[in-house]
């Protein structure tokens, strides 16, 4: 049997060695929730296609949320016979769509091209996905290195054996090589744009209000801070590593002038880790007058409050215009629990001081901790109400629900609480989505009704708080208005049952459940 380390190359097949057609082809699968602001850049595909690029490697980057006719467009890239194909996968819904698109390709190219895993799925339980019969190799963690010496060694139809970071099949036996070090993100190459129509990601904000906003990516990779739900810590090794103020600076300036933006996001998991460096990115964005709103994806109440205010006023005038702050829970002993290390008291006050700067806050909110009770969950949603009490303007994300991933922190308290892991890949569809655990896998410390309580309130924190936000996102202003008209009265319905407790009856929420499951799971191009 051929082993995968010795992958069938493009020089075994017809198509000459000279580079014509594609020699990676990178596949990145819908997630079922694909429209507006949820539609960013396929940013872990770009850095990994960075290094190739700059090798010589023709790379085709589909990207199946926004391409409509990617069936066609990848056939005929397979039909150039590439070196190998790619997917990535979050837990969630992707993987449906990860699993459905490898299981064609096998189809269609009769297992002769390898398939490369890589993303947070195989970061967290590689075994289990190099297990998987659709899975040739994975890369674990971050792959910008990895992946590239994994092509040339295919290419040139040499051993996988001495490449740190990757896995792949050897007559049968799973090889998983030892991890790579992480990287000094400063040595990172540029984002090659160029493989996307970037204009594809450009959207009205939920969160900015501006029409022309785009995801540009990460200024610093990490999270030294150890909450024990997050996956930072099992995919980065709690290890913030940034990049200079140069640096970033010039990467946002080059992107606002090309495409004339007015918003972006930066995704880093802390941007704010170091103050100085948060404060001299601010003052470059002064400076170059870019005139832009920004958003960052981590922010901690404990930091916000500790940046004198003087600094916030620089935070702000730089186009600062929402902060989105992880609040997770209105109990101190759930607080506790997951070593968030901060007080709903500190969440009051960043509510406060956002207010007075100018600032929207946005928070994240949790629920379902082993041993956390509703009285617990209660003061969350209390905390909401006061939150909102204090600044009208304060914004929710969806109340989740809390999932143990493997590696996190508090893995091992779920499972001493009874969670069992998915027994298969395709068990790790589901695994994040409340209306999903009818057997308590995922949240076995509650029994069945509680269970489907939780599924209600976070159900109804989408439609009380954040589904209004996207909105916001859809592109066509037509479709956008009629959306926001068509909702104000169940939006306001499920305030009041959210702010009113009524958890427990949910006749109206299995329509919601079932349309999810119809048109979302289903990656309909509803809302383009
Ligand atoms: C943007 C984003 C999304 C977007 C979609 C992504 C997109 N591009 O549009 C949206 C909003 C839809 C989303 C949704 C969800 N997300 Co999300 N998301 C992110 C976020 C913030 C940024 C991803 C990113 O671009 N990173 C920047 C790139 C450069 O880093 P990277 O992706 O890690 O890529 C590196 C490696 O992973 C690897 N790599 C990545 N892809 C590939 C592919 C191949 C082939 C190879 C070889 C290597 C490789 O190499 C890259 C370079 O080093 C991350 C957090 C983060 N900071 O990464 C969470 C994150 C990926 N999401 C996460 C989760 C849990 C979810 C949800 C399940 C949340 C929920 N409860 O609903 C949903 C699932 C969606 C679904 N239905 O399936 C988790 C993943 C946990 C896990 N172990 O799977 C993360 C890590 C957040 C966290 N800290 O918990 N998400
Ligand atoms: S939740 Fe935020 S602060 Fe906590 S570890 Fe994750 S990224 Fe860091």
């Amino acid at each position: 049997m051929t082993t995968l380390a010795e992958a069938p190359s493009r020089q075994s097949k017809s198509i000459p060695s000279s580079r014509v057609g594609t020699d990676v082809l990178m596949i990145y699968p819908k997630t079922g929730i694909d429209f507006g602001s949820t539609v960013a850049p396929p940013h872990g595909m770009l850095a990994i296609a960075a290094p190739l690029l700059k090798e010589g490697y023709k790379v085709k980057l589909i990207d199946q949320r926004v391409d409509k006719n990617w069936k066609q467009h990848m056939t005929d890239a397979l039909d150039t016979n590439p070196i190998c194909v790619t997917i990535p996968s979050m837990i969630g819904t992707q993987l449906r769509y990860a699993l459905d698109t490898a299981q064609f390709i096998k189809q269609y190219t009769n297992g002769k091209i390898p398939i490369i895993w890589g993303g947070p799925i195989p970061t967290i339980v590689p075994e289990q996905t190099l297990a998987h019969e659709l899975v040739d190799i994975i890369c674990v963690r971050e792959a910008d290195i990895t992946f590239k010496e994994v092509v040339g060694a295919l290419q040139s139809k040499q051993s996988l054996k001495g490449i740190a970071g990757c896995g792949y099949k050897d007559g049968g036996k799973l090889i998983i090589n030892p991890e790579r070090e992480l990287l000094d993100v400063e040595t990172l190459l540029p984002v090659p744009w160029e493989l996307v129509n970037v204009e594809d990601y450009i959207h009205p904000d939920m969160y900015l209000k501006v029409n022309r906003t785009l995801d540009i990516g990460e200024t610093s990779r990490g999270c030294p801070f150890k909450c024990g739900f997050c996956s930072s810590a099992s995919l980065r090794l709690r290890r913030w590593r940034a990049k200079s103020v140069e640096k970033t600076l010039e990467e946002v300036t080059e992107m606002v002038r090309k495409y004339n933006l007015n918003g972006i996001w930066m995704r880093d998991d802390e941007f704010y880790v170091n103050r100085n460096r948060a404060r001299g990115i601010c003052e470059g964005f002064i400076r170059e007058n870019l005139n832009i709103r920004w958003y960052t994806s981590g922010t901690r109440v404990d930091n916000f409050i500790a940046t004198p205010d003087e600094q916030v006023a620089i935070y702000k005038q730089s186009g600062a215009y929402s902060c989105k702050f992880g609040a997770e829970s209105g109990s101190q002993r759930i607080l506790d629990l997951m070593k968030k290390e901060i007080t709903p008291d500190e969440t009051m006050q960043a509510n406060l001081k956002a207010k007075k700067s100018g600032i929207i806050p946005v928070f994240g909110l949790m629920m379902g901790f082993p041993t956390e009770t509703f009285d617990e969950i209660q003061q969350t949603i209390d905390m909401m109400i006061r939150l909102r009490k204090a600044n009208a303007a304060a914004q929710f994300e969806t109340m989740t629900i809390y999932t143990a991933i493997p590696g996190t922190p508090m893995w091992d308290l779920a499972l001493n609480y009874g969670m069992r892991i998915p027994e298969t890949l395709e068990g790790w569809i589901n695994f994040v989505f409340d209306d999903y655990d009818p057997e308590g896998k995922r949240s076995p410390w509650y029994n069945a009704e509680d269970r489907n309580k939780l599924g209600n309130i976070s159900y109804m924190s989408v439609l009380a708080n954040s589904l209004e936000n996207v909105l916001d996102s859809i592109q066509s202003p037509f479709k956008r208005k009629l959306a926001k008209v068509v909702y104000a009265l169940p939006r306001a319905y499920f305030r009041w049952r959210l702010v009113n407790k009524h958890y427990s009856f949910d006749w109206d929420l299995k329509i919601v459940r079932y349309l999810r499951e119809k048109i979302f799971y289903r990656g309909y191009f509803i809302f383009k």
